[in-house]
């Protein structure tokens, strides 16, 4: 599924985030860049120990809740790994859709910082951090359609969503956000 917005692609797809062939793949880490389960383990297993190795040298101090720090991407076939730090859901009076938000943008300012063309996220929070999908769908998409709207780059963003599940959730907040019969269709 894909909308345009001011020129630039927003696309779901199904699939496994580190597969991706992206100038950026989004990792969903915590705020000690310590490695973790989810889309982090899968990072690290996959990409190789050179990741975790530079974010020790380069963010000793880890990365606070609702930002993003980038490293290269070892042996992913991406040039970089942007690690966003989600918020834990806690009932959702604790400032979580403002972090949400936060994790997004920052990264996506990392990506044009870093002239990157495409980037790849998952679900933030969805997981371990137990963020209701529905609700971090809206978030997302809203998001990095505000994101494109303003600066028309990355060309291409990418969620990539690990289950029927979560697309499901995402092509339905898409759906409402900039419904197919739009002027912005793509
Ligand atoms: N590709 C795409 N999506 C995936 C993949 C994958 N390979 N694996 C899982 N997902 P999570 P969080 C989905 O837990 O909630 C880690 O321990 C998953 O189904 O990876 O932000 C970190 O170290 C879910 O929808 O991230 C942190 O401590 C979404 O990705 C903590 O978990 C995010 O799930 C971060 O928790």
């Amino acid at each position: 599924m894909k909308r345009t917005i001011h020129g630039a692609t927003l696309e779901l797809v199904q699939g496994d985030i580190t597969l991706q062939q992206v100038d950026a793949i989004v990792n969903a880490a915590n705020s000690r860049l310590a490695g973790g389960g989810g889309v982090d383990g899968a990072i690290h297993r996959r990409g190789g120990p050179d990741i975790m190795e530079e974010t020790r040298q380069k963010y000793p101090q880890g990365c606070p809740t609702g930002s993003a720090v980038i490293s290269g991407a070892g042996r992913l076939k991406a040039k970089y790994v942007i690690h966003a730090v989600g918020p834990v859901w806690r009932g959702g009076n604790q400032q979580e859709a403002e972090l949400l938000a936060s994790a997004y943008r920052r990264s996506l300012e990392l990506a044009l910082e870093y002239g990157c063309q495409s980037v790849a996220f998952p679900a933030l929070s969805t997981g371990a951090y137990g963020y209701p999908m529905d609700q971090a769908a809206q978030v997302a998409l809203h998001t990095v359609r505000d994101f494109l709207a303003e600066h028309g780059k990355p060309e291409l963003v990418r969620f990539v969503l690990f289950d029927e599940r979560a697309f499901r959730h995402f092509a339905d907040a898409l759906e409402e956000l900039i419904p197919e019969q739009s002027p912005n269709k793509g």
